[in-house]
């Protein structure tokens, strides 16, 4: 007798009950960064626990560069249940949740602290739950930090007169072509994918982002000026397919919303280390880092007053309540 097939065999009904077990379950997450960007290196931590800590009967793959594709279609494939997870930035959830714009509105948070204190407390956890309650078919578990973003652009932005009439890439949400555009700009949106190739062929004259992102996307090799505005402090929800989630046991839902939420904190640090060393990068690859004078980014921060207006006027008390958060 062929004792390895004897092995198999006597495995086959354990391999075909966990598989075929009410609660066994798949995760495809998706993801736009590359693999050992922060968040994705969080992620597959969380995964790595997921899978161990439900004994097998949850499994996750990353698919992180973007493969799955962009952040917009990649959010309906959720909400499909065909992706069951992914991380999102904040400002693509906006069309999608008008209620998470709050936290997309230029210059809402004082610095970069205070966004990470608004979203560990309640009203973190608040958006969160907008988000799940909402028609849309998320259940969204915790938040990654994605930093400060800046305008980086192929000619200097010293002030604000200078930005007058560029084309600049923002996410696809009518809040930051507004805020662009309060600042004297032309906002244009499309899809973290098409950046490099736009600020290389000239359709676009800059985009704005966070260190880690100008760097790993390879942006910096067309736009050497980086200009600290830091107009936009936006969080990144992690979320799940409510399909999925539905099929989850109470105990798994528990597990999915526990590792999520470490998830949160062991990216932080992991963003920080990555910040500075892309800071120092970008730097040695000849991007030339303006600092703004409190008058120079003033002129920006008075600019935008409209918007922060428009869309913050149903959330008074909301943006009272962060503004409180010291
Ligand atoms: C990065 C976010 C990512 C967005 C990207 C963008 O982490 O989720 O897709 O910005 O602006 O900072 O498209």
């Amino acid at each position: 007798m062929n004792f390895k097939r004897t092995l198999l065999t006597a495995a086959l009904p354990l391999v075909f009950c966990l598989s075929s077990s009410a609660h066994a379950l798949n995760i495809k997450f998706a993801e736009v960064h590359p693999t050992g960007y922060p968040p994705v290196v969080a992620e597959q931590a969380m995964g790595k626990k997921l899978e161990e800590q439900s004994k097998g009967e949850i499994t996750f793959k990353m698919f992180a560069g973007g493969v799955l594709g962009s952040e917009k279609e990649v959010v309906e494939q959720v909400q499909l249940g065909a992706i069951q997870m992914t991380r999102v930035s904040l400002g693509i959830v906006g069309p999608v949740v008008p209620d998470v714009n709050v936290f997309n509105m230029p210059f809402i948070f004082r610095d970069h602290q205070h966004m990470r204190d608004v979203i560990d407390g309640p009203i973190g956890q608040e958006i969160l739950d907008k988000i799940t309650n909402s028609d849309f078919n998320l259940v969204a578990l915790a938040w990654m930090d994605g930093g400060t973003r800046n305008l980086y652009t192929k000619k200097p932005v010293r002030n604000m007169a200078d930005l007058k009439g560029m084309k600049i890439r923002v996410q696809g949400n009518p809040l930051f072509i507004d805020t662009i555009n309060a600042m004297g700009g032309n906002g244009i949106a499309m899809a973290t994918g098409e950046i490099f190739s736009a600020l290389q062929t000239g359709v676009i004259d800059g985009a704005e982002n966070n260190p880690p992102t100008m760097l790993e996307h390879n942006h910096y090799q067309n736009a050497k000026f980086y200009t600290l505005t830091g107009h936009l402090i936006l969080p990144e929800p992690v979320v799940m397919s409510k399909t999925t989630w539905e099929k989850l046991t109470p105990e798994q839902q528990a597990l999915v919303k526990k590792v999520a939420r470490e998830a949160q904190f062991e990216e932080r640090k992991l963003w920080d280390e990555k910040s500075a060393s892309s800071e120092a990068k970008l730097k040695a690859g000849g991007v030339e880092f303006i600092t703004l004078s409190d008058a120079e980014k003033k002129e920006f921060v008075d600019a935008t007053a409209p918007v922060r207006a428009q869309y913050g006027a149903p959330y008074a008390d909301l943006i009272k309540r962060i503004e409180a958060v010291k």
